[in-house]
């Protein structure tokens, strides 16, 4: 598969459905359990990217090929002493980019995840939309063998989005402890939000898409961005405020404004309510 550009992707498979306004960004590295590398994660910025300015896609899933895992975070061969380092001689953290990009994503992002969710692959997950899991599913912070073991932790919405989802003391648990959570053990946590056999995963994640489809494209954007509003600060604020210019700019109201501008002429403000 190619990007916009006609650009090919090595780590990521990217597919659009025909006649659906669905786009699926798939991690294409199973033999690594889908760990990421920074090359991986430019890959993902830039399908994310498209699928953002593509109109005619409303939902985009995010999920790992094949059935062991859904991601096992940052590859660890590749780990030096500034992050991750693949084709250039200095490390980088660039999946922090990629959280942000789609907590401010304006259309919902769900993860599909079957097998292990881990480490920043955990991480992924928690900052999509919403998280339907296999019956297969593992889900923890570098836990399990590797444990606080890899010397690792994501004190950015790693933390605090998953205090948010399970709570203080369990996100403390999940975080100090570094165990794994069953499917059904991290749906009761909050961390999920349905556990499904693995051979209707992909069914229950369409009919979820195609039921956030039938709903008002701008509800659903303002209300990702409320919902986003107040942990997200400054960022978050903006985001939802971008919203409401969005919505302004489409009234008779607004328009007057710049209908004066380019006629010259004195803005008439006088015909629009002033509502309680
Ligand atoms: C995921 C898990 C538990 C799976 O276990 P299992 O037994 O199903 O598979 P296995 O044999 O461990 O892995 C299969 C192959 O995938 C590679 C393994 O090395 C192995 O390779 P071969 O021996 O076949 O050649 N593999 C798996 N995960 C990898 C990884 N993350 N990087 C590179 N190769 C990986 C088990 O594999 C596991 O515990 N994996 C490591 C989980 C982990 O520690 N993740 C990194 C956390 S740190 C992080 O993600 C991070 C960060 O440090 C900073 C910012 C953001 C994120």
């Amino acid at each position: 598969a190619c990007d916009e550009n006609g650009k090919e992707f090595t780590d990521i498979i990217y597919e659009k459905a025909v006649g659906e306004a669905i786009a699926k960004i798939t991690i294409n590295r199973p033999e690594r359990r889908n760990a990421f590398r920074p090359h991986t994660v430019k890959e993902l910025i830039r399908a994310f990217n498209d699928a953002r300015d593509d109109s005619l896609v409303g939902v985009i899933i995010f999920t790992g090929k094949g059935t062991k895992a859904f991601c096992s975070g940052g590859d660890q061969a590749l780990r030096s002493k500034d992050g991750y380092a693949d084709y250039e001689n200095f490390g980088r953290l660039n999946v922090l980019d990629l959280q942000v990009q789609i907590r401010r994503l304006p259309k919902p992002v769900i993860a599909m995840v079957a097998g292990y969710a881990v480490g920043g692959g955990h991480v992924l997950h928690m900052v999509c939309d919403l998280t339907i899991a296999a019956d297969n599913a593992i889900f923890g912070q570098t836990g399990g063998q590797t444990g606080p073991k890899v010397g690792s932790f994501d004190a950015g919405y790693g933390s605090s989005i998953m205090s948010r989802l399970v709570g203080p003391k369990k996100a403390r648990e999940m975080w100090f402890l570094a165990r794994f959570y069953s499917a059904s053990e991290a749906e009761k946590m909050g961390l999920v939000n349905i556990v499904v056999p693995l051979e209707k995963l992909e069914q229950e994640t369409v009919k979820w898409c195609r039921e956030i489809l039938r709903n008002s494209p701008t509800a659903i954007r303002v209300l990702k961005s409320s919902l986003n509003a107040v942990d997200d600060g400054h960022a978050g604020l903006q985001e939802l405020g971008g919203d409401t210019t969005l919505i302004f700019y489409g009234t008779e109201e607004g328009n007057e404004g710049k209908t004066a501008y380019v006629e010259r002429r004195r803005p008439d403000f006088s015909k629009f309510p002033r509502r309680p």
